[in-house]
């Protein structure tokens, strides 16, 4: 039997509590896993956050030959707590860990003799090949794995990453094994409940100093099929009710001929379902928004991460400022609700970066506005600047709290709270506010502690 299972969150998450959301990842490879024969285990401990002994309980009742661990640098010292205490109480087993973090730093894993392989980025067909390996007793073909990292005599050897070509070959993700009531099943940015996620495009053109989703899924996007996102669609909404979708992933509308595409099939199949994507303001037009719009779509979140043209350029985010407010306005002319993410924080920003970055957010007037502390984390060029630099005051588990003369963490802190309540209160937004969800859903609002 083969247990897939993310770790509890961090004791002290820099971003807070996070959203209680299934792990998408680990539910693609059980399917696989399943549709190749293998009896699959899930413990989402993300959302269960169950404790060390109440893991080891289940682990050995379960005795598994294999399991899998999702990590983030967020959720690393998880992990290797995790990996323990597993190898304590099955020995035998074998433990793969992938995830975000593995994908970008494997040796920080591999020091740890309980972590048997890593899979570096796209993990079903590694995982099932390595099911396959470990089932077979063949360790030592562990080298003609792709997107595997392995220990050897010490050194940590990492095999050549392969991406799936057809993604419409991977089945539905195993959803059946996820206890739903663990999860929020509701995001702001829809009305609809329950909100079920959905992943349809991997990989970003984008250059980003400040991320490494390449080092996830490639250099190229490569998306499901139209018929194969409304099928999905369909069986959430028979299986698990479903009547909002957020579409997780960066670049939704990558591609406008598919997005539109998949719109219209939305539509001729009667789907009764609000959704919400995550894309880039320079990929939207007039047209492609009254196709979303028309298709259910009720909001969209664009990371534009800085209203400071300057640090636009400093972070490679391949956008301008003109283009971004284009396309807002584009959005409220055509009622199409947004939400946008900033980051403050970025090296060489200064107090006056991050007033023209909250000009910037009245100014394109957003419906939610995310002000985020960037906290650098391995994978990308600005991370190994940092450190080179010696940027930071704090390293806690490979993450970077940068510091330069103009702020640090807490400052940076002090300035969200001022940004996210001067944002948020005005009187414009309040009654907005009012419109879109009633008074008692923002009385509750007001009156819950921020997550
Ligand atoms: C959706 C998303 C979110 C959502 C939901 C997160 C969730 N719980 O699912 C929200 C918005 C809540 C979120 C928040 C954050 N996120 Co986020 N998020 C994403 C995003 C865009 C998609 C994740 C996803 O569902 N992918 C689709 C599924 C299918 O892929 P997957 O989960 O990665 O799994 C595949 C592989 O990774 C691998 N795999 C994964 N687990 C395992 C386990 C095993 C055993 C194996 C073999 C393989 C394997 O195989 C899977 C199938 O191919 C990614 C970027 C991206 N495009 O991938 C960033 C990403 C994961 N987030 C990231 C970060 C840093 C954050 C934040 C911490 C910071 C921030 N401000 O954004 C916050 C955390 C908030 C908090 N309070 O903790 C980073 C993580 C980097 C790192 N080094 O850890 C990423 C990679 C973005 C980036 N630009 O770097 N996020």
């Amino acid at each position: 039997m083969i247990l897939l299972m993310t770790t509890p969150q961090p004791a002290n998450s820099p971003w807070g509590a996070a959203n209680k959301i299934p792990p998408l990842g680990l539910t693609y490879i059980a399917a696989v896993l399943e549709q190749a024969g293998y009896p699959v285990s899930f413990l989402d401990n993300y959302s269960g956050n169950r404790s060390v002994e109440e893991v080891k309980l289940e682990v050995r009742k379960l005795a598994p030959e294999v399991v899998g661990i999702g990590c983030t640098s967020n959720t690393y010292k998880r992990c290797v707590e995790t990996a323990k205490a597993v190898k304590e109480v099955a020995p035998n087993c074998k433990i793969v860990v992938g995830g975000p973090h593995p994908s970008f730093m494997p040796e920080s894993m591999l020091q740890h003799p309980e972590i048997d392989c890593v899979v570096m980025g796209e993990g079903e067909r590694a995982m099932l090949e390595l099911v396959n390996l470990f089932k077979a007793r063949k360790d030592e073909d562990i080298s003609n794995v792709a997107s595997v990292a392995y220990r050897n005599n010490g050194q940590t050897v990492k095999n050549p990453q392969s991406f799936i070509k057809d993604l419409d070959k991977v089945p539905f993700p195993a959803r059946h094994l996820l206890s739903m009531k663990l999860y929020d099943r509701e995001i702001d940015y829809l009305a609809a409940k329950p909100v079920d996620t959905m992943n349809v495009i991997r990989g970003c053109p984008y250059n980003c100093n400040w991320c490494n989703v390449k080092g996830l899924w490639g250099n190229s996007c490569r998306a499901f099929g139209p018929e194969r996102v409304v099928a999905e669609i369909e069986h959430m909404v028979q299986t698990l009710g479903t009547k909002g979708i957020y579409f997780v992933g960066d670049n939704f509308t990558i591609n406008k001929e598919r997005t539109i595409q998949l719109c219209k099939l939305m539509k001729e199949h009667k789907l009764d379902i609000e959704w919400t994507c995550d894309t880039g303001a320079d990929q939207i037009s007039r047209d492609l928004l009254r196709e979303m719009k028309s298709a259910g779509c009720k909001t969209i979140w664009f990371g534009v991460e800085s209203g400071s043209p300057s640090i636009l350029k400093k972070i490679n985010r391949g956008l301008t400022v003109e283009q971004v407010a284009r396309t807002f306005k584009l959005c409220r002319e055509e009622s199409m609700q947004t939400a946008v993410s900033f980051m403050l924080g970025i090296p060489g920003e200064t107090a006056d970066d991050m007033k023209s970055t909250f000009k910037f957010a009245r100014k394109i007037d957003p419906d939610w506005c995310h002000f985020n502390i960037f906290i650098a984390y391995p994978g990308c060029c600005l991370y190994d600047e940092i450190i080179q630099k010696g940027q930071y005051d704090r390293l806690e588990d490979f993450l970077a709290y940068v510091k330069t003369d103009d702020f640090n963490y807490e400052s940076l802190l002090e300035t969200q709270r001022r940004f996210h309540s001067s944002f948020n209160k005005s009187p414009k937004r309040i009654m907005r506010k009012l419109e879109r969800e009633g008074p008692i859903k923002v009385m509750k609002q007001y009156l819950s502690p921020r997550r």
